[in-house]
């Protein structure tokens, strides 16, 4: 069932009046989470609204007040306006940031509309904005501040920003957002994914105040040419042209100014003769501050690297590097859930550390930025991605705007860190027409948002029998659009035998670096047999042997991501016994079991005996 045609028809009926003089208003802040917040983290009340009644005031005075502008204030019939039946305050909560699947049991499955309230005090200061920032709801939210909207959004894993001035009052304040998590075909991501659609406020939510003028956008960035130079820009909204700009990295002694445009904005370049260069064996940051003259100062650690492709090779700081990676899903370790806290990054980080790996795939979707930060400190590069993921509706151009603004956020978010080397703009898309147009015109947008990376896409392969065994064939069209190929395959799980690695030859048409993004098999943790018997742990282990060899006979191969690190929920994965709604394709379990296979990736990667650094 599908809410959201009724859930928007009903916003857009509201009279102006529910809405107040604010329009809806989203931005999103760099660096946000370098700024002093006021944190609204913690218990919120909740109503679960399958009927989308909250939207109405029941039965009379239609559409004039909803759960929107109720104040937590015990309901009372005398009050003249709002809900009579139904107050916040007598409501259950629920942790802010989390999912609610696995907060309630009965919420286990819900996919629908929920309602999030919480109070907070606020003093306004003069020559301030306020703004509210959600580091991600899924799917679509909208968000009333003392009954007043001040924003939608749409997009389950990127951030943003309400400005919530005009609507906040000295003294108690309170915080209504509806968070709906209903699928729908034109959504990105679409009906169909493998992961479990978390809903709710999954990530955290702050009040942030700044200057009227204020730096909402910068980048700093080496120069692929001159590895003395640093390059970027700032931007500070509400700024005249012809005021200043500072960027200064106090370590280096290094300091410059610069004069904002009309828009705003002005360039930066810096040289830097001493810089340690960022790297998997040297993840050096520095902190730069960023200062404009209303007043605003703003400081990020950021590490200074290239990365850039010469013919089949990945380059970074201008050396081939080998990317011994594995992919990752934001599932929280052994409490399972939408991973949402530090301890649950430093887990899955440092599992792929303890690995061996230089590298991960954050798939399928932008996570949490702890996850970004913490690849930036502990020196493991990042393939980052939107989930434009199998059958979108890549000939609904609604859609191609969807994903335009998830990749757009995405790389604001994150163009700081220096550990993200590609932007991915798909995962196993079907080879069409409309397509390739679509996926092309992502590719190139990913380019013009910040040429500084590498743009790939994780795409399926085609496969000819031949006399000895199969041939693997890259000559998906979308392969043109990209700088890095990955490539996807399940030789010995969804097809064949594990051993049918050892007869298949690669035929990759493009002269481009190949990652081989997803390969592996289910095992469930603790169960033992035959190394033909699926399921068991030896069985994964066997596909890791026969892949390995096969990989180090691909010579374009550049990096590789097995799937995946963890096992994580996924509703299509229903054997009893064995999946219980989990897709068992981890190298180690929800419940931090190290399966088999792990060790054998584990040995390959320390000893050097997949893919070398050349
Ligand atoms: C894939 C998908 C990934 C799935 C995986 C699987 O190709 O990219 O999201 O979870 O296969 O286990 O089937």
């Amino acid at each position: 069932m599908s809410f959201r045609p009724n859930l928007l028809a009903l916003l857009l009926a509201l009279p102006a009046s529910a809405f107040a003089v604010q329009t809806a208003n989203t931005t999103l802040l760099v660096d946000i989470d370098h700024r002093p917040a006021l944190s609204l983290d913690g218990d919120w009340h909740v109503i679960v609204d399958p009927y989308a009644d909250g939207l109405y005031n029941f039965h009379h005075e239609l559409l004039q007040h909803g759960y929107f502008d109720n104040p937590q204030q015990p309901a009372s019939p005398a009050q003249d306006h709002g809900p009579v039946e139904i107050n916040f305050s007598g409501m259950p909560t629920l942790k802010v940031p989390g999912d609610w699947n696995t907060q309630r049991p009965d919420l286990f499955y819900y996919e629908g509309l929920l309602w999030y309230q919480r109070n907070f005090d606020y003093t306004p200061k003069v020559g301030t904005r306020a703004f509210l920032h959600f580091g991600a709801v899924n799917y679509q939210s909208f968000v009333w501040v003392n009954g007043k909207k001040v924003c939608e959004h749409e997009g389950g894993y990127t951030p943003f920003d309400c400005d919530a001035t005009a609507a906040l009052h000295a003294g108690s304040n309170f915080v209504v957002v509806a968070a709906d998590n209903t699928r729908h075909a034109d959504d990105v991501p679409t009906l169909q994914t493998d992961w479990w659609n978390y809903g709710g406020i999954t990530r955290d939510v702050s009040l942030v105040e700044v200057p009227t003028q204020f730096i909402d956008d910068f980048d700093l960035h080496l120069s692929r040419t001159d590895h003395t130079l640093l390059e970027g820009y700032v931007h500070v909204e509400g700024a005249p042209a012809g005021s200043r700009v500072t960027v200064s990295i106090p370590e280096l002694h290094l300091k410059t100014e610069a004069t904002l445009d009309a828009n705003s904005r002005a360039a930066i370049s810096l040289h830097a003769a001493n810089l340690t260069l960022w790297s998997p064996q040297s993840p050096k940051l520095y902190t730069v501050v960023f200062s404009a003259a209303g007043g605003d100062s703003l400081a990020d650690d950021i590490g200074f690297r290239t990365v850039e492709v010469r013919g089949t090779q990945i380059l970074l700081n201008g050396q081939p590097i080998f990317l011994r990676g594995v992919s990752v899903h934001a599932e929280a370790p052994i409490r399972t859930g939408r991973a949402v806290s530090q301890q649950d990054v430093d887990t899955l980080l440092g599992w792929a550390q303890e690995l061996g790996c230089n590298f991960v795939r954050l798939a399928h979707y932008p996570h949490d930025q702890r996850m970004t930060r913490t690849a930036d400190r502990l020196g493991i590069l990042v393939w980052s991605e939107i989930p434009d993921y199998w059958a979108l509706q890549f000939d609904n151009p609604a859609v191609l705007e969807k994903s335009k603004q998830q990749l757009g956020e995405m790389v604001r978010r994150d163009r700081d860190k220096a550990s993200i080397i590609l932007w991915s703009v798909a995962n196993e898309t079907p080879n069409t027409e409309p397509r390739t147009r679509y996926l092309t015109t992502m590719a190139n947008l990913a380019r013009e948002l910040d040429p500084t990376r590498l743009v790939t896409a994780a795409l399926l392969v085609r496969t000819e029998k031949t006399a000895t065994g199969s041939n693997k064939i890259v000559d998906d069209p979308l392969g043109a659009a990209l700088d890095v190929i990955g490539t996807n395959e399940y030789i010995g799980w969804y097809e064949q035998k594990p051993a049918g690695a050892d007869t298949t030859n690669w035929d990759i048409r493009y002269q481009k670096p190949l990652i081989m993004s997803e390969f592996g098999g289910d095992a469930r943790a603790g169960l033992h047999g035959a190394a033909d018997q699926r399921w068991t742990e030896e069985y994964q282990a066997e596909i890791y042997r026969h892949q390995l060899p096969m990989l180090n006979r691909i010579p374009q191969l550049r990096g590789m991501t097995p799937w995946v690190l963890m096992d994580f929920r996924s509703p299509r994965r229903t054997l009893p016994g064995i999946q219980d709604n989990y897709n068992r394709k981890g190298l180690i379990s929800d419940q931090g079991q190290h399966k088999q296979a792990f060790y054998v990736l584990q040995h390959a990667y320390k000893t050097g005996t997949v893919g070398k650094d050349e």
